[in-house]
């Protein structure tokens, strides 16, 4: 359809005498990732990044700055929480110094898409509002759990004698089967293990060529814990700043980004393993009943962990991200 040309004048003249309304302006959110840059956490962040940016014009855009290089990977959440950057993608487990329940997320066995049903989700945002100033914007991976990769092969389910680089995702469990840990961001352990500073280390079941680990790798621990939790999270000061139109194109790429999960991470589950074993890394596999002692094992030392440091709202945490 075709206006008049007074009509199209009248219009632009009267807009621009209006008020510009918040949501007519374009807001540009810094991020960053405590995972680097090369890791496929990251490529498929960009990937994100890109259609979010290319679809939201005018109204949001992510500027992503970059990894642990920009941002160490145990200060991304402070980073976050302080407002030094807008977003991050990060993990519970590198900001548990501002909340220990962060490192809640790794126990959960539903997927986040029944967390946003059943309370979980909004019992999350509360807690991460109010210890950590932050939003719980989406969950990104799921479905990937974590492993021990080893040096020095083991018959059962036994770490005594052993060294481990450890984060706490692992570190009660590793600690409860006799393991010695420790600390060290995802950047550092190539070194430990060249030095062989430790014997082995935890990771999740995708990504130990990201960092060249399977050079220094030479078992896996078959059956893997936990899952693998890495999400975006937000400033909530910055949150609260955006119009009702910015928050919900972030919360609606945020179920889009979520729907993808379960196929993504199912192919890259299947991928990585396959290119674990070409690359030469053998399986140390506990069986049945050693097996699920292994891993009840896991889940118990996890919640413990959470509980003692969260009496408060560990229990709660358990009990809705626990599968019934
Ligand atoms: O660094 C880690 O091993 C860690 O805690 C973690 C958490 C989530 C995904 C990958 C690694």
């Amino acid at each position: 359809m075709t206006y008049p040309r007074f009509a199209t004048l009248a219009l632009a003249t009267a807009s621009a005498l209006l008020p510009v309304p918040a949501q007519a302006q374009e807001v540009t959110l810094r991020m960053v990732s405590a995972f680097a840059e090369n890791s496929q956490y990251v490529k498929r962040l960009e990937g994100f990044i890109e259609k979010f940016n290319a679809e939201n014009k005018g109204v949001a855009q992510i500027n992503f700055i970059g990894g642990p290089k920009a941002i160490p990977s145990f200060e991304t959440g402070n980073a976050v929480r302080s407002g030094v950057v807008e977003m991050a993608m990060t993990t519970g487990a590198f900001y548990t110094t501002i909340m220990p329940e962060a490192d809640a997320l790794k126990l959960a066995q539903i997927p986040v898409a029944e967390q946003r049903k059943n309370g979980a989700f909004e019992y999350i945002n509360k807690l991460w509002n109010d210890k950590a100033n932050m939003v719980y914007l989406a969950r990104m991976v799921e479905g990937t759990p974590f492993h021990i990769y080893l040096n020095k092969k083991i018959d059962k389910p036994d770490l005594a004698g052993l060294k481990l680089r450890t984060t706490p995702v692992y570190r009660d469990f590793f600690l409860a089967l006799g393991a010695q840990v420790v600390q060290t961001a995802p950047g550092e352990l190539y070194t430990a293990l060249e030095r062989g500073v430790v014997d082995g280390y935890g990771w999740p079941i995708t990504g130990i060529f990201d960092l060249s680990w399977q050079e220094k790798t030479k078992y896996r621990v078959d059956p893997g814990f936990y899952n693998a939790e890495v999400s975006i999270v937000v400033n909530l000061a910055a949150w609260n700043k955006l119009s009702g139109a910015q928050r919900d194109r972030l919360n609606r790429w945020a179920l889009w980004i979520e729907s993808q999960n379960a196929e993504f991470w199912s192919k890259e589950v299947e991928r990585e393993t396959k290119r674990q074993a070409e690359a030469g890394i053998q399986v140390i596999r506990f069986d049945g009943a050693q097996a699920n002692q292994f891993v009840d094992k896991a889940y118990e030392a996890g919640w413990a962990g959470i509980i003692k440091h969260s009496p408060e709202h560990g229990p709660k945490l358990r009990q809705l991200l626990s599968k019934r």
